[in-house]
């Protein structure tokens, strides 16, 4: 039976030894939860790092652990102190971690951390790997673990892989100032399915892959030589029956069941009439904005005077990678910063902040979120933030109110909360005040309607989205309208081809025989390509025609030593047997000199875009030009040539990075069907990768042998992935 196996950093259960005794206890975490509904007893697997270093697990107790995790459906990782330290402390949250939450500066280049960060990648890798069964689902988690997807993949191709990151995918101009930028690009792109919380990480994202890759993005698809990725965006909910239901347990309590500090913040509330308690919760992360919202608390006594002695900021930050510098000097301020402003305005009965630095147990967490009156959150940069949700999960008597930083992946689907720039001090005072001074009524009907979409798109069902469309991808993947030509279909292929008496074989050259280039006059045929047309050419009862969209003066110079049939510029010129080319269709180009100062002023306008010239047709070509901007003249382009044109027998083609102008009269498809008419052949063939050559697939009779070069949409009956698997194919035919 098919089983899914998740794999992330951390595994969802603590390990502890203390006095050589070991304790494992589940974590609560959110990703934990979220996955609860997947990892299930027997049908899953959860692979990770324990949190215990390869140091500090001592020999005997190996098996009790691994006995321990495989009772939580978990198997463990095992890192080494260095390992750790290069590859988690190092290169994940000194590297990824600031850059994507556009903290430029605290990014540090270490060559050695990311070699580790790819070593320890291909350990988890390589786990997978054994792990995993043919049929098996892989999820793969964030951040630490970007070069996974691929590294399973080179091993296992036909795995069905997803990948979320959890946190921000940062724009273009961020991201490629990272040297190992393009590794970790097809590090993810080994997923089927890639997925981000907001579709502005996904977009991010998709043009990072077009801009340094150079990859076709259609939507939200990338098209790779050999499969489809889907990137596509989840937005990462909460437990809300957890969190609504243990608010409820707690309103409900006995009063005698009440907390610590429950008492005490009820002593407190009691002590000043229309006190308010602002919330403030998060990891001490230099992206939450801790020390700056403790600055703007302090702004906001000093705008806001009367407010003093009846507002409260209690403050829960939690510890959290203690050993990086950032965080160590971030604790400091934060102590600073808390102990100035309580020193300077602190009276008898009032402490302004009240800080706690420790992690506290769920129930803290809720008499936290139930007291106080406003969550108070404004990360600088935050891929989410499920402590907004969870505070107005609790909130079971919808008051309450959320002030949340537009920063935040959350902020998206929380428009009802109060939502503020982190760096308008101005704003968030008066937010606050806004806050404050909110009619119950309006506090209701806002929370009202984010607990009905956070109630609704849970993080169950945000964890079965992404499975259910991971498993559509993979369906689809399989079923696109085009067969792949698979080793049994060959077989069939070349069966038929030794038994037929008249063969013809259409070969287009770009994309198909040969790799394209940035300068098209350097796509020339190299040996092996030659060694193989010669066979094929030599092959008696086989007619071979190069059929391409280029100038007949390329293929002249490339080809003329030899004898092969071509037929050039879509079906203008024709060669054969080694005679100059001669006209196939008569075709006028007086039309040229109207049209190429039309593509001159794109080329002014559109840095590395040229024209090629063609005795017959006009190309633009934007191979070279930054992708987006390509995109975007090439419509422009296209609308200024349909209101050109409309009076002539003119059509535009747009090819691969191509723009071509040329008369409608002459296509791949004519000439081919000219060139079949001349005899009876019982093999027909055609190959191709672009558009200009769907008009062969479509015009040639329907028991021709048609095929794609890639997975796009077409009309040939079966596809080929790659220039590799058109030449393997060629050399089977040469060898009948
Ligand atoms: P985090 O940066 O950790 O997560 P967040 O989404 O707010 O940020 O999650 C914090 C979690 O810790 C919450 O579930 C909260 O209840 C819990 N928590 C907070 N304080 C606690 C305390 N003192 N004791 C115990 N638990 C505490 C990363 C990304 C986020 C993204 C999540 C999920 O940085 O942007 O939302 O992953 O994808």
């Amino acid at each position: 039976m098919p089983k899914t196996i998740i794999i992330s950093n951390r595994l969802p259960v603590q390990l502890q030894i203390q006095n050589g005794k070991l304790n494992a206890t589940p974590s609560v975490g959110g990703l934990a939860t979220g996955m609860k509904s997947v990892h299930r007893d027997g049908e899953s697997l959860w692979i990770g790092w324990s949190g215990l270093t390869a140091e500090e697990i001592p020999e005997s107790l190996e098996g009790e652990i691994d006995r321990a995790l495989a009772d939580h459906g978990c198997s463990r990782v095992d890192l080494g102190k260095a390992e750790i330290d290069g590859f988690y402390y190092g290169f994940s949250n000194r590297t990824i971690w600031p850059l994507f939450h556009y903290f430029m500066e605290y990014s540090e280049f270490e060559l050695s951390n990311w070699e580790t960060y790819e070593q320890v990648n291909q350990k988890f890798a390589d786990a997978i790997v054994e792990a995993a069964s043919d049929d098996d689902v892989i999820w793969v988690h964030d951040y630490q673990l970007m070069l996974v997807p691929r590294m399973v993949r080179e091993q296992r191709p036909g795995l069905s892989i997803g990948f979320f990151l959890h946190i921000p995918f940062p724009s273009y101009e961020i991201f490629r100032t990272m040297p190992w930028r393009r590794e970790v690009l097809r590090g993810l792109l080994g997923a089927d399915l890639i997925g981000f919380h907001t579709y502005d990480y996904e977009r991010h994202f998709l043009s990072s892959a077009r801009r340094l890759l150079g990859l076709e993005v259609s939507f939200n698809e990338i098209h790779l030589e050999d499969r489809v990725v889907k990137v596509d965006s989840f937005p990462m909910g909460i437990d809300y029956k957890k969190f609504n239901e243990a608010a409820k347990r707690h309103r409900d309590m006995d009063p005698s069941e009440i907390s610590d500090l429950q008492n005490r913040l009820n002593t407190h509330k009691a002590s000043t009439p229309n006190a308010k308690f602002f919330l403030s919760i998060d990891r001490l992360d230099y992206t939450k904005g801790i020390a700056r919202r403790i600055k703007a608390f302090e702004y906001f006594l000093q705008k806001y005077p009367e407010h003093r002695e009846k507002v409260r900021l209690i403050i829960l930050a939690v510890p959290s990678r203690s050993k990086v510098p950032q965080y160590q000097r971030l604790k400091k301020e934060i102590d600073e910063l808390v102990g100035r402003i309580n020193g300077e305005l602190s009276t008898v009965s009032w402490t302004p902040i009240w800080y706690f630095y420790r992690s506290l147990p769920f129930d803290s967490l809720i008499d936290l979120y139930t007291t106080c009156d406003i969550a108070w959150l404004t990360p600088i940069r935050d891929g989410m933030n499920l402590v907004a949700k969870e505070y107005v999960a609790t909130r079971t008597d919808q008051t309450g109110v959320l002030i949340l930083s537009e920063m935040a992946g959350s902020a998206n689907e929380m428009n009802e909360a109060l939502l503020i720039n982190p760096n308008n001090f101005e704003q968030i005072a008066d937010s606050l005040y806004q806050a404050i001074n909110m009619p119950e009524e309006e506090q209701k009907r806002r929370n009202a309607a984010m607990q009905k979409r956070l109630e609704r798109y849970n993080v169950e069902k945000w964890a079965n989205d992404f499975m259910d469309s991971l498993l559509v991808q993979k369906r689809q993947d399989y079923s696109l309208v085009a067969r792949k030509l698979s080793v049994d279909l060959t077989n069939t292929l070349l069966k038929k081809y030794r038994e037929a008496n008249s063969r013809i074989l259409f070969l287009d050259y770009d994309g198909t025989l040969a790799g394209f280039t940035n300068d098209p006059q350097d796509a020339s045929p190299d040996d092996a390509l030659m060694e193989l047309l010669d066979k094929l050419q030599a092959q008696g009862r086989t007619d071979v025609f190069l059929i391409s969209g280029r100038d007949k003066d390329t293929f002249t110079r490339w080809f003329r030593h030899k004898d092969y049939a071509m037929i050039v510029e879509h079906g203008v010129w024709i060669s054969e047997n080694g005679k100059p080319f001669s006209m196939l269709e008569n075709v006028k180009n007086n039309w040229m000199a109207k049209i190429r100062p039309v593509l001159e002023s794109f080329v002014d306008r559109t840095p590395g875009s040229f024209i090629e010239d063609k005795n017959y047709s006009l190309a633009w070509h934007y191979r070279n030009t930054d992708p987006d901007f390509g995109q975007k003249r090439t419509m422009e382009l296209n609308t200024v040539l349909t209101s050109l044109i409309a009076n002539d027998d003119l059509s535009v083609m747009n090819g691969n990075k191509v723009v071509e102008i040329k008369s409608s009269n002459v296509n791949k498809g004519r000439a081919a069907m000219r060139m079949i008419s001349r005899k009876q052949y019982d093999f027909i063939f055609a190959i191709g990768d672009d558009w200009t050559d769907e008009f062969m697939f479509q015009e040639l009779p329907k028991e021709a042998v048609t095929v794609k070069v890639g997975r796009m949409k077409t009309q040939a009956r079966y596809y080929l992935d790659g220039i590799g698997a058109v030449r393997e194919l060629l050399g089977r035919f040469a060898e009948v």
